[in-house]
């Protein structure tokens, strides 16, 4: 397992100056969000080229919407994530996250013949076995990430992402599972985790206020020890606020905690 950042979260002037501080920090990976990365892909190769630092993933930052009823929306959805696996692939990055819906539908409730959620995955699979194949095509992986029911109706816990995977049976397809999130909608997080098994291929920390961990009641150790336990050797990024006004003293800090609970 190794520890990554948001690119948003590094302290730092430059990219350059927060490479430098992620790792004097005990970092191993940097996570870059996706709204306009195709355009910043040559700069962040010559930077990184030489550094311990490695891309671990890409954050979503697709225009569009692939679960909308407009077939623009769709599109414009489809081209930038299919772009956004290419930039992936091109950082040497695991793969992409992809949230497929904020908020509430987009489609029409046609029941009795099917109602929003169930258009939604009809339309979900469709949509992603296409990005999958694409995904494959790369070399990376489409990170299909579950949030908290304030954040998306569609899909909240590991299993229903898991049951995407299981029904596409596409390799170039997996989940990732986010601490905060896991924090709100599962019942046992090491347990989900150990449920969800070999599908999970990223993971996003936060403490259960969504701040550094160790400044919350999230217990990592046992989530560790479920992801020790499935094999999980890939990158966990922090996806969070940091407390405080140093921020390198605080990510250092937030490092030591977690690798404290993970050999614990
Ligand atoms: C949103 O809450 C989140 O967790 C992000 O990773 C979505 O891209
Ligand atoms: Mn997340």
């Amino acid at each position: 397992m190794h520890l990554a950042c948001q690119e948003g979260m590094a302290p730092g002037s430059d990219l350059r100056e927060k490479l430098d501080n992620l790792a004097a920090c005990g970092y191993e990976g940097i996570e870059f969000g996706g709204s306009g990365l195709m355009n910043r892909v040559a700069e962040i190769r010559a930077v990184i080229a030489n550094h311990p630092i490695k891309p671990s993933t890409v954050c979503g930052g697709f225009s569009g919407c692939p679960l909308d009823s407009d077939r623009g929306e769709r599109e414009k959805a489809l081209r930038d994530i299919k772009n956004l696996l290419a930039a992936s692939a091109d950082l040497g990055a695991v793969g992409m996250i992809f949230v497929p819906l904020f908020g509430g539908p987009r489609v029409p409730d046609l029941s009795p013949y099917m109602n929003p959620i169930q258009l939604e995955t009809e339309l979900l699979y469709k949509l992603m076995d296409e990005m999958g194949n694409e995904a494959g095509k790369r070399g990376v992986k489409l990170l299909l990430e579950p949030l908290n029911r304030y954040e998306t109706h569609l899909i909240n816990r590991l299993e229903q992402g898991v049951a995407v995977c299981e029904k596409l049976q596409n390799e170039n397809i997996a989940i990732m599972a986010d601490f905060f999130h896991m924090s709100i909608e599962e019942p046992d997080i090491a347990e989900s985790i150990r449920k969800a098994g070999r599908w999970i291929s990223h993971v996003h920390l936060a403490d259960s206020n969504r701040q550094l961990p160790g400044y919350g009641h999230t217990d990592f150790k046992s989530g560790f020890r479920a992801l020790k336990e499935i094999g999980f050797d890939k990158y966990m990024a922090l996806e969070c606020g940091i407390p405080g006004t140093d921020r390198k003293a605080e990510l250092k800090r937030s490092a030591d905690f977690m690798k404290a609970a993970m050999s614990a």
